[in-house]
């Protein structure tokens, strides 16, 4: 087995650039057509179950949630004990953001604001998971609307709950598309949501994390192996590269620039793995400029290969079935969702895990380990400029 899916992944691969399939059906069902209909099954269920909730599912871009903030606690003897922590979690409604805000639901020590961009599916999925109902708030958030971040800010400072830690998770990956998407104000689609929304969602939380008196507060950037060039599933075609920014520069909107980041052509791909960098370089960047002044703990991480969530639901059926088994038995760097997400939670609430501007990654007995960041993903310069040009496209500057 493990050799039958060495010999066919490479192959699978060489597919998907030569031919750039985007066909996505699966045993004669289009990809779309389930999703389509298993959202509708979806908001009718929720539907019917939020009649029970107290609640209303209204306009999903102006939704939030407002429940009374938890307070610090007096202890019987007079004694303050830890109040609740205060955690926002991007793209909570499935894989490594749902593991991740399960695992810290469950103490108990955490409420986690899962900020997601489809309300019913997060809140099937918060159901699904078994989380109990006073340790989560769903609010929306899609990062592919500047608008929509905004918004969210706004919504989540009139919650009243403080800003502990940061979870900067939601991704998309686009492997197979052949043509840019973009986002709402025209930004190609994986930058534009891995990073740009990322990028205004933290500058404009920033400040609510200063406000917070919670005695270690972070702010997490997911990262990944694929887009540091240092390693080989980072040497894996096409590679993350920045070039000279000409792209984003531009506006990535495929018009009158590049929709990416060098200015080349467009390669779903390569897009995601550029978008990482940013992610990294971001981390780093606010780790310079901020942490001696406001104390937050700024990291960055590679969770393990997570090989079965929905990040490659856009990819091909064959990739989709062979990438489990070729990560788990022949690179040996597979992780369950669970494990990824008893990670991520690590690096929110470990106390042994304050050092700032860190990239985390695991060993094969799943300590966590210090990683080295590739010469791109590390180079300040560059992350000075990636800075300063995200700023100005999302009108921070
Ligand atoms: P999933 O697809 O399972 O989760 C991605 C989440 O992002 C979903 O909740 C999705 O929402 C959300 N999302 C996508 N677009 C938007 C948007 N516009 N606005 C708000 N939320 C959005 O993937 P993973 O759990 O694998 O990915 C999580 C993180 O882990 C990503 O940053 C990824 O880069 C990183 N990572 C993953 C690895 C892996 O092997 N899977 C390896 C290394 C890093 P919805 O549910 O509505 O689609
Ligand atoms: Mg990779 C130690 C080897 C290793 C690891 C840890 C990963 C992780 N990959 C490795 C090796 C290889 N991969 C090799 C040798 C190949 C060629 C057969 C290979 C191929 C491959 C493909 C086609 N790998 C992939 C893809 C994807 O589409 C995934 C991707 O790049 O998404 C951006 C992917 C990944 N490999 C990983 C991880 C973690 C991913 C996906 C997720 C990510 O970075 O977010």
């Amino acid at each position: 087995m493990a050799l039958h899916a060495a010999a066919i992944l490479p192959s699978a691969f060489s597919i998907l650039k030569e031919g750039k399939s985007k066909d996505s059906t699966f045993l004669g069902i289009s990809l779309s057509d389930h999703v389509k209909s298993d959202s509708i099954y979806t908001s009718l269920r929720i539907k019917r179950e939020s009649k029970q909730r107290k609640f209303i599912v209204g306009p999903i871009r102006a939704q939030a949630v407002v429940e009374a903030p938890e307070v610090a606690q007096a202890a019987p003897a007079g004694k303050k004990t830890l109040r609740q922590g205060s955690v926002v979690v991007t793209g909570a409604s499935s894989g490594l953001g749902l593991a991740t805000a399960k695992a810290l639901a469950e103490t108990g020590k955490w409420h986690v604001i899962m900020a997601c961009r489809d309300f019913l599916k997060a809140e099937r999925a918060a159901k699904s998971a078994g989380m109990a109902k006073e340790n989560y708030t769903i609010m929306h958030l899609d990062l592919a609307s500047l608008d929509s971040v905004r918004q969210f800010v706004d919504n989540f400072r009139r919650s009243g709950r403080p800003l502990d830690v940061l979870v900067c998770n939601a991704a998309v990956y686009l492997p197979t598309a052949k043509e840019p998407t973009f986002t709402a104000e025209g930004f190609e689609l994986s930058v534009g949501t891995n990073h740009l929304g990322h990028f205004l969602l933290s500058r404009l939380l920033l400040d609510d994390l200063k406000q917070s008196d919670y005695p270690s507060k972070r702010l997490i950037i997911v990262g990944s192996i694929t887009g540091n060039t240092n390693t080989l599933a980072g040497n894996v075609p096409p590679k993350a590269n920045l070039g000279d920014l000409r792209g984003l520069a531009g506006g990535l909107n495929g018009l009158n620039t590049s929709s990416m980041i060098d200015g080349g052509e467009f390669d779903g791909a390569k897009a995601y793995k550029d978008s990482k960098v940013c992610n990294m370089l971001t981390m780093q960047e606010f780790h310079r400029r901020y942490h001696e002044e406001t104390g937050i703990t700024f990291a960055s991480l590679y969770p393990g290969c997570i090989a079965t969530t929905g990040l490659f639901r856009e990819h091909i059926p064959l990739f989709r079935l062979l990438f489990p088994p070729f990560q788990k038995y022949i690179t040996k760097g597979f992780v369950s969702e669970e494990e990824s997400g008893k990670r991520l939670a690590q690096v929110v609430s470990d106390p042994s895990l304050t050092k700032s501007g860190v990239y985390w990654s695991w060993n094969k007995d799943s300590a966590s380990f210090e990683n080295q960041l590739s010469q791109e993903a590390s180079d300040a310069e560059k992350a000075r400029k990636v800075w300063e040009v995200s700023e100005k496209l999302v009108g921070l500057a």
